[in-house]
């Protein structure tokens, strides 16, 4: 028993990350356009003006695509190319350019997944506000209804936000991501909220317009391994201190913060004690309409956030392995190779939720280029993808229901804070002539789907 026959392999990318065409045919700004041009907040003053120029050389991703022979392509909309202010008038440009993509991907036989939300926020509702204001919901719910009238014959496929925990804890709080803020707790409490009453809302106008929709969403989750998986002590602290909320570190980061809402319709406990009184007034009204069946949990996972053992005294305890030194494997962002996370993962959050696992993202940033020969050689990113791959297997042969695995990314393209500096492309892209070179890990990864994640 490995992956399950109908398991679907894809791979992601994101709007702002890959499109380009940042002004093109009516497109409205985003809280990243704005970033981008703020002088010192990303890496050699990197935007994303025309990035892998994706908006204009769709047909060739999508043959790249065929190539590769993906099952599935994740994909984020452009909410201010659809809304140029968020609200309000409707940009047909903007839909037709999305639309025709999604023919283009039906045509070639892969399945569309489209994320609403993956952090180019429109800049105008930024202005108003932005997820401080109690129209916020109801804002994501009415582009969620433009989206879905139009593209809800053909995609099937939703996921609301991208990673809740990132653009919240590093666009408001840590101040690092696009609109660079730095709130205290309590309006990060009321944006939380916000956030996952749009969540709500945008789940049920899916289901509406939307027949035999599969609904869910992509939060963060680093996870964590433990250095014995049969001390059964360690995992049992592991898999409480993941789901519990704590005081310590970017308050948005925490799973259970969104989770347990989302799929419960409860804030954890630790959170409505510290700060039940910074949510919105009337909260509890909304926890009904937050909470919706997800027909997948989606996350993204890169790396464990802890290693947890038992310390000299009998003791559990953990440490971070971002600190871990005397050459721990790194990827180019310094993120530490650790692949076990993605089965911890898997199994906590399978035996929490109960709903099956849709990995939205996972993947490796590396420093490739073109060698002599033409090809693009990163041997690093398939030995990277073989060991977390095989621990994903794992989880599926422990009883995990497995659905779906997203390879981050499809394109390299601009890595947020960092510009450029980071490639996780399967497909390699020189960003002066916008020439696409598939890597090693294209081919390999094809053989990998085709087996069906038994050729490693
Ligand atoms: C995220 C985002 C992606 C990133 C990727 C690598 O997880 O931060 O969803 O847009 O590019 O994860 O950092």
């Amino acid at each position: 028993m490995s992956f399950k026959p109908d398991m679907v392999w894809g791979a992601a990318t994101a709007s702002y990350q890959i499109e380009g065409g940042w002004d093109a045919d009516g497109k409205g700004p985003s809280v990243w356009d704005r970033m981008a041009r703020w002088p010192g907040k990303v890496k050699f003053g990197d935007t994303g003006n025309v990035s892998s120029d994706h908006y204009h050389r769709y047909p060739e991703d999508v043959a790249i695509m065929k190539e590769i022979g993906l099952q599935a392509y994740r994909f984020s909309l452009s909410w201010p190319r659809i809304m140029p202010e968020g609200k309000g008038a409707v940009n047909q440009a903007g839909l037709d350019f999305y639309s025709r993509l999604v023919d283009s991907l039906l045509e070639t036989g892969i399945t569309p997944w489209v994320t609403l939300f993956h952090w180019d926020y429109p800049l105008h509702l930024f202005y108003e506000g932005g997820w401080m204001n109690s129209a916020s919901p109801q804002w994501f719910e009415d582009y969620t209804e433009v989206v879905v009238k139009a593209l809800g014959d053909r995609v099937k496929h939703w996921i609301t936000h991208n990673e809740p925990q990132m653009f919240i804890g590093l666009g408001h709080e840590v101040g690092e991501h696009a609109p660079g803020m730095k709130h205290p707790r309590s309006d990060l409490a009321r944006m939380i909220h916000h956030t996952l009453l749009a969540h709500g809302k945008s789940c049920r106008k899916i289901r509406e317009h939307v027949d035999g929709a599969q609904i869910g969403w992509a939060t963060a989750n680093g996870a964590f391994q433990v250095a014995d998986p049969s001390d059964e002590g360690v995992v049992a602290q592991a898999k409480a201190d993941l789901f519990d909320y704590t005081e310590t570190g970017v308050m948005a980061f925490q799973p259970a913060v969104w989770n347990d809402p989302a799929f419960f319709g409860k804030y954890p406990e630790n959170f409505l004690r510290l700060h039940g009184q910074s949510l919105p007034k009337g909260w509890e009204e909304d926890m009904a309409a937050i909470q919706h069946p997800l027909d997948f949990s989606g996350f993204n996972t890169y790396n464990a956030a802890r290693h947890y053992f038992r310390n000299e005294q009998g003791e559990v305890a953990f440490e971070e392995p971002w600190h871990f030194g005397n050459g721990f494997p790194r990827t180019h962002f310094q993120w530490a190779i650790t692949p076990e996370c993605l089965y911890w993962t898997a199994v906590a959050f399978y035996e929490r939720y109960q709903a099956p696992i849709a990995i939205l993202e996972n993947g490796l940033s590396g420093a490739d280029w073109v060698h002599t020969d033409g090809k693009c050689h990163d041997y690093h990113r398939i030995d990277f993808l073989t060991r977390y791959l095989s621990n994903l297997r794992r989880a599926a042969k422990d009883g995990v229901d497995v659905a779906a695995y997203f390879q981050w990314s499809l394109l390299d393209n601009f890595e947020w804070a960092e510009g450029y500096n980071h490639r996780f492309g399967l497909v390699h892209v020189d960003y002066e002539t916008l020439k696409r070179t598939p890597k090693d890990s294209a081919y390999w990864y094809s053989e990998v789907i085709k087996s069906n994640g038994t050729n490693f």
